[in-house]
This record gives structure tokens, sequence and C-alpha cells, in this order.
């Protein structure tokens, strides 16, 4: 696996200049190559997480990434339907769409890296015809098993020519997409341009598409360093993906904040052809210039990142010496973040002993780099830890319950990233962990 470089910024072309530097986190592996035993005496090729910022659009973005081949493995063990949140925002979403967009039995959606299928079940469940297209064989297998159609294919022009046209496509009819969901996949596409002009090409006449991505504005404002590693090619603002949209004929008409995953953006576009005059377009254009995305237009809001995570990193080791030091720690939910933060922070089984998590792929395996093992969620209740730090901070509301049945003595605390709507700072003192998941739950 060869690193790719492209000096190219990935949303509108232009050259990134080496000293826009965004944060620099070292060098990590792959947040999601889970090792297994025999594996721990090998070494792990390292990528610089060092993301640039493009002085145009102000896409935040790493320039050199692996190929995707090397990331979306037929062992790729991130399973979307882990979490019950997430699962409900798909519904939530489907049922909105639906009623919104006034889908039925004869629309079509088209969920591009559709993982397990937790986005394709609620529009199936509504006798909605659906297709997934997802490249990591492991994951797409349990979405066949459960009968949700879906292409085991990277999404591209290609791909949508493909599927547009009968010959090798296998629904064997000409398919094109009413609706067009893209959660979290944006960050993960090495060529953007192709990636899009693939999503125009498949959209019906009047078809709309749905982009979900990461928002860059939460990223910085709660130091979310640890969304960043080399599987996330791509962090965005408003700005920098509607520029990426424009470039490739496709015009966002709306934009909503979800809080899911730490704060996401949910924006909606359609095919140039199809735009309606006068429909948002000035709403969108006043959305961009006003409040927290004002101060996104400015690339010093950039470059005065950088010296966040280091600051994050000194207050958690301080927290981890000062009052943890001798006592039994553990993690729980050994998601990317955690790899992320373990390694940013140096930390390894001698500080953590063992990261408890509910996917069954990942028992039995180490994180990468930090070498922690990954245990089945009833290893805590036989540990019984004096502190669990709890990796997996997007999903507070859902996992703190579960970790207080299972060690209910046991002091729950998060290292990763600042949230500040908690009533603390959760890096100088524990952790109120009411407030943190009363904060998740009022999202
Ligand atoms: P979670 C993944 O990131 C990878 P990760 C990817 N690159 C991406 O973009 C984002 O998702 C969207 C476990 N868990 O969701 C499950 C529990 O143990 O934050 C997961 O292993 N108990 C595609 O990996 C991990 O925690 C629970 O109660 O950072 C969470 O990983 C719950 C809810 C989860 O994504």
């Amino acid at each position: 696996m060869s690193p790719i470089t492209d000096p190219e910024c990935r949303g509108c072309g232009t050259s990134l200049a080496a000293t826009d530097v965004f944060c620099d986190l070292g060098a990590q592996p792959l947040a999601n190559a889970l090792l297994s035993a025999d594996q721990l005496n090998q070494p792990e090729i390292h990528y610089p997480l060092r993301p640039l910022v493009c002085r145009n659009c102000l896409l935040v973005q790493l320039p050199d990434v692996p190929k995707p081949e090397g990331i979306f493995t037929d062992s790729y063990p991130f399973f979307s339907g882990q979490s019950a949140t997430w699962l409900g925002h798909c519904k939530r979403f489907a049922d909105q769409a639906i009623k919104r967009f006034g889908l039925g039995p004869t629309s079509r959606v088209l969920d591009i890296g559709s993982n397990d299928g937790s986005m394709l079940r609620p529009f199936r469940g509504k006798g909605i015809p659906c297709l997934g297209v997802e490249p990591s064989a492991g994951v797409a297998q349990h979405a066949l098993m459960e009968g949700l159609p879906t292409m085991i294919d990277w999404w591209g022009t290609e791909t949508a020519d493909r599927l547009a046209h009968t010959e090798g496509n296998p629904t064997g009819r000409s398919w094109k997409a009413d609706l067009v969901i893209c959660t979290n996949v944006l960050a993960h596409v090495p060529d953007l341009k192709d990636f899009l002009d693939g999503v125009r090409a498949i959209l019906a006449p009047g078809g709309v598409a749905m982009f979900e991505v990461p928002y860059v504005g939460n990223l910085i404002r709660e130091v979310q360093f640890d969304q960043i590693y080399a599987e996330h090619h791509c962090y965005f603002s408003l700005k920098s993906l509607d520029v990426a949209l424009e470039r490739s004929g496709l015009y966002a008409f709306d934009v909503e904040h979800e809080s899911i995953h730490g704060g996401s953006l949910r924006v909606y576009a359609r095919d140039h052809h199809n735009w309606s005059a006068g429909a948002s377009v000035p709403w969108m254009r006043e959305l961009l210039e006003e409040g927290d995305t004002r101060r996104l237009h400015d690339l010093a809001t950039y470059a005065d990142f950088a010296v966040e995570p280091p600051k994050a990193k000194r207050r958690a080791l301080n927290q981890l010496g000062r009052y943890y030091s001798g006592k039994r720690v553990v993690g729980y939910g050994a998601s990317a973040k955690a790899a992320v933060t373990l390694n940013y922070f140096g930390l390894g089984p001698e500080t953590i002993e063992f990261v408890a998590d509910t996917t069954p792929v990942k028992w039995g395996k180490y994180l990468p780099g930090s070498h922690i093992p990954i245990k089945p969620p009833n290893a805590l209740e036989q540990a019984k830890p004096d502190v669990v730090v709890l990796l997996a901070w997007n999903w507070a509301a859902e996992a703190v319950p579960k970790i207080q049945a299972a060690c209910p003595d046991a002091e729950i605390v998060v290292l990763g990233s600042e949230c500040p709507n908690l009533a603390q700072d959760i890096f100088r003192s524990p952790i109120t962990i009411a407030d943190l998941a009363a904060s998740d739950r009022r999202q």
C-alpha cells in the first residue's frame, strides 16, 4: 500500500501550500487496522496525520492518503449498526425523507457507503426499493444476509454508469435514484470530483442527494482531534462542501446541523438542471455568511487550531497521572477515534489494560499502534476497574448506562475531545457523567 500524493485541493483543485498546516498529530497506523496476536511483532505502516487547509475553499484535508483498497478491506471492522442511536438516526431520516420528497413504491433510494445496511433497513421497511453500494465485503455481507440489496463495489462515475445502464448491472434494469444518501462517506473519498460526478449522473430527473459529513466547526470548537485519521481525507465546512458540490454540477438547497458523531452537517443537493429558480439559494447564501460559519471563512481559525491538540494531550496525561495512577483503568469503545487518541497520547496496555467493545469481530484483536487488547463488554464485570475511559464519547447516552450496569463502582471519564457543552471541563476534573449523557440525549 503506497501513499498517493495529491498536491491539489480535493474540493476545488487549487494547489495546497505545505505551510498551511491545520495540526500535526504525528504519524499513526490506520485507525481501523486492528491486529491479531500474531501481528503484534510485525511492523505497522504509519501515515502522517498533518492535515492542510486550502487557501481558496478552506477545505481541511490530508494531502497524502493510503489507497482505499488498503483501508476498506474484507475485514474492515466498523459496523454502523452497533449503535442504537445511529439506528434511530437512520429511521428518523428515512421517515422525514419519505414524507418530504414523496417517496413511494415506485421510487428508488441509493445508499452509497451502505456499510451493514443500517440506512437501507428503514426504507425497505416502508416498501421503498433501495440499493446499497459498499466496498468492504465483510460489512456488506451482513446487509446481504438480511436481504438488503447491496453491490460490493466502489463508487464513482464508472459504477454510476454501470448502474444507469442495463449492461453489467446487477439489478438487470437501468437504475436511477430519486434519493441518493451519502452519510459519513465523503470524508473517505480520495477523488471527490469523480465520486460527486457519479452521484450527479445517477440522479433521476428531480432526484435529491443527501450528504452527511462530520462538521469541521464542531471539530475545531470542541477540539475533536480524534476525528483526524488517514481514513478521513477531508473535514468539511458548509462552504468547502458547497464548493466541491458545485464543481460537480450539484447545487445545495438545504442544510441542517445534526448532533450525530460529535456534530455533522446534513446538506441536500440537486443536479443544477433540476434547479427550480429562486428555491433556497438566498437562504443558503445567508447561512454561509453568518455566525459560526463566518469564523470558518477565516484562514486564521484553521491556523490557530494547531496548538489545541497538544494542550488536550497535556491535560489528559496530567489527569491520568494525578487522579488515576495506581488505579485499574480500562477503556470503552474500540473506535477509530480511540485508536487516534491512545496513539497521540502515547498510551498503551500499561495504562489502559483493555478496551471493551460490543463489536464481535473486534474481540481478541488489538488496537493498532497502542496494542491494547479489545475484549467483549462482559470483561468489564470481571475486571471490576476503578476507572473506565469512555473512548466512544459520541455515544455517551447509550454507552454510559451499559458501563454503569457492568461496573457500578467505576468512575467514568473522557480523555478524548473537549465538549464545551458539558457543565465542567472534563479534562481538569472527573466528569459528571450525567451531564455528558444528558447533553448527548438533548441533541
Ligand atoms: P464509532 C467510524 O468511526 C469509522 P469510529 C468511520 N471512518 C467513520 O467515518 C465514522 O465511524 C462515522 C462500540 N460501541 O461509531 C462500537 C460499544 O462498544 O464512534 C464501535 O466499535 N458500545 C467509518 O470507529 C465503537 O464503540 C456502545 O454502546 O470512531 C464506536 O465507534 C456503542 C454505541 C458503541 O466510530
